[in-house]
């Protein structure tokens, strides 16, 4: 069948894509949820996400001849049943698999380029196309769902029957009509749970409703502030992202594909990275180390947020020394989270830290954070 979308879909394919479908651009069958949720306050933080609400329903608002939509996904799993590495002699934090290799919006968008390039060429060149992947204001898995590209689970991802999640989506708007694929509104979690249970923040506040501002990758990504204190100690080890829900899902457990787009490979550490090493960087080595990776997004203030948080739940005392470090920062965000880790590990050496930090401290919010740390190794904090 020697059809344009058979076409394009073939050439999608040669590019990498893992999958790609077709849906007429129309408004989000969704759109009351995502409604419900910004109104809420479950976007928290996330200002772009409460802004465009009605833009990122309709395709259209964003390119009015918009006729069609091609979405496409690529896998970026590495290891799809995480075989756990042997535990090194320090402590180590975790990092959501999507975030292992080379920036996804860089790759995916160079992919895309070249498909609209092909569909110009096949179609003629007067045609329009948008390209998004994830920074525009598109309801990205809405759209997925009725090219038929996966089923919203219950924990909010969309799964595909034959890979599972760990796949990026990406769009391309076109003011051209095309062969529409069968929409895949048809849910298959059944009664499994295990997505909602296993979240360690308890994030879901039902099946299909991420409350974001309790989920790990919000408050290690897209949190620019201080992580609230009651959060922190559910955080375990994640310093970038967080797979639980993903990770417990038996689709993935079962049908995960491991990626073969070479970007997406492991850069070396950032499995298992060495927290304390990490809690070490400065701001140049940070930007060499971090070049191209979707780390760059949390800044080296907020990384090393995350990882002080994540030392603070190690309760390593090998931790102390770095911390201490820490505790005199340059970033009153860096020094405040260093101060509740060394509260939560509360050795001796911990304690006097904190106490000669106050003497020089001058910012009110570490302050607080240093006065609290010190009431924990107390042991005077309800
Ligand atoms: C904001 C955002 C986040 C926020 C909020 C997440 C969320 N669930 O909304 C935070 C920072 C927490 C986040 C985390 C992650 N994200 Co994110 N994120 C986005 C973004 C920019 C918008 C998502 C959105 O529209 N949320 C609004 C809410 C209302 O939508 P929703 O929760 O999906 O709810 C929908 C359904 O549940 C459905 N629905 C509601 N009720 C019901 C009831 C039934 C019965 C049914 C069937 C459906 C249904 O309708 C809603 C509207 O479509 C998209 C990119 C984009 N532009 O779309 C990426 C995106 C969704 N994220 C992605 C990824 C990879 C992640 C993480 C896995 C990263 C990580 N490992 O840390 C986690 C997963 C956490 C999770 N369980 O969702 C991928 C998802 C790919 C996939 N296979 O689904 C996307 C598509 C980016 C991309 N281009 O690849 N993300
Ligand atoms: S990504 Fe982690 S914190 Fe966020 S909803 Fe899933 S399990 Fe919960």
């Amino acid at each position: 069948m020697d059809t344009l979308t058979h076409r394009i879909k073939t050439y999608a394919r040669r590019l990498g894509f893992d999958l790609v479908g077709v849906a007429p651009a129309q408004p989000a069958a969704h759109a009351d949820f995502l409604r419900r949720w910004v109104d809420a306050g479950m976007a928290g933080e996330m200002h772009y996400m409460t802004r465009d609400v009605e833009r990122r329903v309709n395709p259209q608002a964003v390119l009015p001849e918009a006729k069609s939509v091609i979405v496409v996904a690529l896998d970026y799993s590495s290891s799809p049943n995480h075989s756990t590495p042997a535990p090194p002699n320090h402590p180590t934090g975790r990092i959501a698999r999507y975030a292992w290799g080379d920036d996804y919006h860089d790759v995916m968008r160079q992919k895309l380029n070249a498909l609209l390039e092909f569909v110009k060429a096949e179609a003629g060149a007067e045609v329009q196309g948008k390209i998004y992947v994830d920074t525009g204001p598109v309801l990205e898995r809405d759209i997925a769902a009725l090219a038929g590209i996966g089923w919203f689970g219950k924990n909010t991802n969309l799964i595909n029957t034959r890979r599972g999640s760990y796949f990026f989506l990406g769009v391309l708007l076109l003011d051209l009509a095309l062969d529409y694929d069968e929409p895949s509104w048809t849910a298959h979690c059944g009664r499994c749970t295990a997505c909602l249970d296993a979240c360690p923040t308890q994030a879901f506040v039902a099946p299909y409703v991420l409350d974001a501002r309790r989920c790990i990758s919000y408050l290690t990504i897209e949190l620019k502030g201080a992580i609230p204190r009651e959060l922190r100690p559910q955080m375990g080890s994640w310093i970038f992202g967080c797979d639980v829900c993903q990770d417990v899902c038996p689709w993935n457990r079962k049908h995960a594909q491991p990626t073969d787009e070479s970007a997406f490979f492991p850069r070396e550490g950032f499995e298992s990275p060495n927290l304390i090493a990490w809690l070490r960087l400065t701001p140049d080595e940070f930007r060499t180390r971090f070049k191209g990776s979707p780390l760059q997004r949390a800044k080296r203030r907020g990384l090393l947020r995350n990882i002080a948080v994540a030392l603070g739940n190690a309760k390593d005392p090998s931790a102390v020394p770095a911390l201490i470090d820490a505790l005199h920062d340059e970033e009153p965000l860096v020094r405040s989270h260093a101060a509740w880790a060394l509260g939560q590990i509360g050795t001796a050496a911990a304690r006097q830290a904190l106490e000669e930090a106050m003497a020089t401290e001058t910012d009110e919010k570490v302050r607080e954070e240093i006065a609290w740390a010190i009431k924990t190794v107390d042991g005077s904090v309800d």
